[in-house]
């Protein structure tokens, strides 16, 4: 039952983490559509714990108290009124849906929670569900503790608690039911798909089961019989008995490789060098590339949670980062994820984060701040929008403009200076080496002066450039000089800037 029918061609998504959906509605409206983002990944919708110790920390939304759509980013009705005017704007909603398990099993027992349903953990009783104890694992669990101790064993991966949150038992059918249920509520409202949360902490089998159960896309925006886009967050780096593949009939899947490797090279960490990337792909371990998802950090790994280590870049280091997302973009493997982020104020204790919990900007009532647009287009209020740095923003128009088109002309300095094509439609030349880039490079694409969309870009007459001029001769070659100590020390050029 798992086809793309709509999203095949899918190219960019950005993971606006902790946004508000009054602000997400708006964000479609006036930058995402017009700049040609295909979809938004929104923070879970359903109603979660609310955590007072540390105060509202950001993983609090990764404790499910019930499947009502109240949350820190919004009602119900802002939630639904925001996937509309970002269908209508051509910009496509994947909800990222935790259903291995509810909340902690030391949340206690009341009513805080972000609807004020009522709940208690150490019965497992969640009424508004409803899910009661026998819905849960405890019965197949067998380490003591009750949490999973040891990745070895698939057995407890699966069915023992993930740092001691209350495991779902999708082998029965109530659960199965309720989270499809949970689900075709979004699907129905107009989301087109899912971020399925720790599906390595779930059987394949049931996971199909409850696919198996999802309605088609809404009509209101989508052709009859359009299926559901599913990208399914399994953590592989290698080394455990439970791998991606397992995943990838059911939808597409993480692929934690690529930003880990990706942040290793543009590192320079041991002797890994730009040329390497020259088959970067399938041959260094990575899945195939109609199934992968993948992106250089995202809401885990950007603060030292889930995986990647020391080597995923970030907005921390935004030279670096800049160069990492432009590779990305140009580059065919994959479907692409953008982080947008918020600052925090980061401290690190030997390598550890101790604020690594930090929610959002918000009030002090706990309440998310809303996302304020400067003049310029960058956010204010410690949002980082990355989406917004206009090298990102035009390299999504890149990644538009090439798709489809094979990776093409590679060059490369047997060093940390690269360039590469795709087909007649663009063409990226990157320096991170600790010298000049000068060289003339066969770029595939027709012949005459286009604009490089990383040090500016086409004005909107489509006659002057607020960059680089590049021009293509009649050979298809072009000159490209980048210096090394350039802020932006990666030119781009594609069909849509041509001048
Ligand atoms: C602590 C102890 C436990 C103890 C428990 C109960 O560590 O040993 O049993 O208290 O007393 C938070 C805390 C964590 C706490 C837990 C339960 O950080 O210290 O356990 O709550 O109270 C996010 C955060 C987690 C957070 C969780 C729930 O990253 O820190 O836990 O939300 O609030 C693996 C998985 C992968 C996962 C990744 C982080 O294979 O699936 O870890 N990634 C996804 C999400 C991630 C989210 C979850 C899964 C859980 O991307 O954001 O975890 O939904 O690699
Ligand atoms: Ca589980």
């Amino acid at each position: 039952h798992y086809h793309c029918s709509t999203t095949c061609g899918t190219t960019s998504i950005v993971h606006l983490f902790e946004w508000r959906w009054r602000d997400i509605a708006e964000e479609c409206e006036n930058y995402l559509g017009p700049n040609g983002f295909d979809a938004v990944q929104i923070s879970p919708p359903s109603e979660n714990v609310v955590v007072a110790q540390p105060w509202r920390p950001w993983w609090e939304r990764y404790q499910p108290i019930s499947y009502k759509l109240c949350s820190r980013s919004g009602t119900e009705q802002e939630l639904r009124d925001m996937i509309s005017r970002c269908n209508k704007a051509g910009v496509k909603i994947y909800a990222d849906v935790v259903i291995n398990h509810m909340c902690s099993a030391s949340a206690g027992e009341g009513r805080r929670s972000t609807c004020g349903s009522y709940f208690n953990a150490s019965k497992e009783e969640f009424p508004s569900v409803p899910y009661s104890a026998s819905h849960f694992n405890d019965d197949k669990c067998t380490t003591a503790s009750g949490n999973i101790e040891n990745y070895q064993d698939i057995y407890q991966v699966r069915d023992c608690r993930l740092v001691g949150l209350l495991d779902l038992a999708h082998r029965k059918e109530h659960v199965r039911e309720r989270v499809a249920s949970y689900m075709n509520s979004l699907l129905d409202m107009g989301v087109a798909g899912f971020r399925v949360d720790a599906c390595k902490h779930m059987w394949p089998q049931d996971l199909n089961a409850i696919y198996g159960q999802l309605h088609n896309l809404n009509t209101e925006w989508f052709p009859e019989g359009s299926r559901p886009f599913i990208y399914q967050e399994v953590i592989d780096l290698g080394g455990e008995p439970i791998k991606a593949s397992e995943y990838s009939g059911l939808g597409h899947v993480t692929e934690f490789k690529y930003g880990a490797k990706l942040g290793s090279v543009i590192r320079r960490w041991n002797r890994d060098k730009l040329a390497d990337l020259k088959t970067f792909g399938e041959s260094w371990g990575l899945m195939p590339s109609n199934q992968a998802l993948v992106f250089v950090d995202n809401h885990d790994n950007q603060r030292g949670h889930g995986a990647g280590g020391t080597s995923i870049l970030t907005f921390w280091e935004p030279r670096m980062y800049k160069m990492a997302v432009a590779f990305m973009l140009a580059h065919p493997y994959g479907v692409t994820r953008l982080m947008s982020s918020y600052r925090w104020d980061r401290r690190l204790l030997d390598g550890k984060d101790q604020n690594d919990w930090m929610g959002p900007p918000s009030y002090p009532d706990g309440s998310t701040k809303p996302v304020p647009i400067n003049p310029d287009g960058s956010c204010g209020g410690d949002w980082v929008c990355e989406h917004r740095w206009h090298q990102i923003r035009n390299m999504v128009t890149f990644r538009n403009v090439a798709h489809g088109q094979p990776l093409s002309n590679w060059w490369d300095n047997g060093e940390n200076q690269i360039a590469f094509g795709r087909g007649d439609r663009g063409f990226i030349v990157i320096n991170n080496d600790d010298c000049t880039l000068d060289a003339s490079l066969q770029t595939g694409m027709p012949a005459g002066c286009y604009c490089d969309v990383i040090s500016g870009q086409r004005t909107a007459a489509g006659t002057g450039c607020t960059g680089k001029r590049i021009t293509v001769g009649e050979d298809g070659r072009a000159r490209f000089s980048i210096k090394a100590s350039e802020e932006d020390p990666f030119v781009a050029i594609h069909s849509g800037s041509k001048l």
